[in-house]
């Protein structure tokens, strides 16, 4: 250690000794190296000094750009999430209002909305999840939308039906696709590799408006046979019953309510599982070990079952009621 150095070098030295986050570490050595005097004896420090920051530098980097690939994180609540996405000004705020009790801002210029806007629709006896977000036009936007879109369980894309159609659905369709998210088709080979396919809607807004029905054949006669296309005012509210229960269906679950033997079954908050499963997936994602001790189920529902003993693979139908037995 080089002799001479100022007291208030070495306060500086404890900062940085102390400091953990690499921006206050490197604002420190910063402060070391316009303190130190400059001559023969202080050139190695000078110069280790230097590399100290240079190698904070690139760690502060690093921790931004992990903060950037995260971006946004919205707390996943009811039986799904639904991403509203599109391009700006096309409604999406406007259709989380009339769908949930959250208050976005809505206004007549673009990019009103900031920052993902969660709200709960309800769907029957159950809520899902929709997501209102800024305009995925915006590169920012898309960095941070990356993730929560890649794990939205439905991907909604919201035009406006009174412009010109294609160009909205092509524009969000190569902003989702430069956050490598696809749209997920019957035939999965059809995916390419290190891509996110998620299902996806497309939501036509503003079918009050003059032009909007021509605009919806067009938009049909083009994507019908990829996505579901919905035609809907969010304004007006057309068409939000069809959307609810298309949005539904297109998340791919049931309902099935519990009964413990002896008593009424629980109507009131069902399990939510995907289609297709048995009456031992229900039994496990109620608690693990309750699949191991499962020895058979009792259905009410699906027609023809009413109080039936059925097996562990049975297949488990939307508005079932089980009743396990272990
Ligand atoms: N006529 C009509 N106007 C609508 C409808 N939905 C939204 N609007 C209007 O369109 C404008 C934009 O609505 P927003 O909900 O803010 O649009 P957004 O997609 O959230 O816009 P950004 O947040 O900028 O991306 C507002 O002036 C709304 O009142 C609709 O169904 N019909
Ligand atoms: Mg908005």
């Amino acid at each position: 250690m080089p002799a001479n150095l100022p007291p208030q070098y070495y306060g500086a030295e404890k900062r940085y000794r102390l400091a953990k986050e690499p921006d206050e570490k490197i604002a420190a050595l910063q402060a070391m190296l316009a303190i130190m005097p400059k001559h023969k004896g202080t050139d190695k420090l000078h110069a280790a000094l230097r590399r100290k920051i240079a190698k904070f530098s690139q760690e502060a980097e690093r921790k931004y750009a992990t903060a950037r690939r995260t971006g946004f994180y919205i707390n996943p609540e009811g039986a799904g999430q639904v991403m509203l996405v599109g391009p700006a000004n096309s409604g999406k705020s406007q259709l989380l209002a009339a769908l949930t009790d959250a208050l976005p801002e809505i206004a007549e210029y673009p990019f009103t909305t900031q920052t993902p806007i969660p709200g709960m629709m309800k769907f029957e006896d159950i809520q899902i999840q929709l997501i209102d977000t800024p305009p995925i036009g915006h590169k920012d936007v898309r960095i941070l939308l990356a993730n929560p879109l890649r794990n939205a369980d439905l991907i909604a894309i919201v035009i406006d039906l009174s412009l010109e159609p294609i160009s909205q659905v092509e524009a969000t369709l190569q902003g989702l696709r430069e956050a490598r998210i696809e749209p997920l088709m019957d035939d999965a080979k059809q995916a390419s590799p290190g891509s996110y396919p998620r299902k996806m809607v497309i939501v036509g807004n503003k079918n009050d408006l003059a032009g909007s029905n021509r605009n919806c054949g067009i938009v049909r006669s083009r994507y019908a046979g990829s996505f579901p296309v919905l035609p809907i005012s969010a304004k007006e509210g057309n068409g939000l019953d069809e959307f609810r229960r298309a949005v539904y269906h297109e998340l791919g679950i049931i309902r099935v309510y519990t009964k413990t033997p002896g008593a009424k079954a629980d109507m009131a908050d069902p399990m939510i599982l995907e289609k297709e499963s048995t009456v031992e997936e229900a039994a496990e994602s109620l608690h693990k070990d309750f699949r191991e001790n499962l020895k058979y189920a009792v259905i009410w529902g699906s027609g023809k079952y009413d109080g039936q003993r059925v097996s562990k693979g049975h297949i488990l139908q939307d508005g079932d009621i089980v009743e396990f037995h272990t």
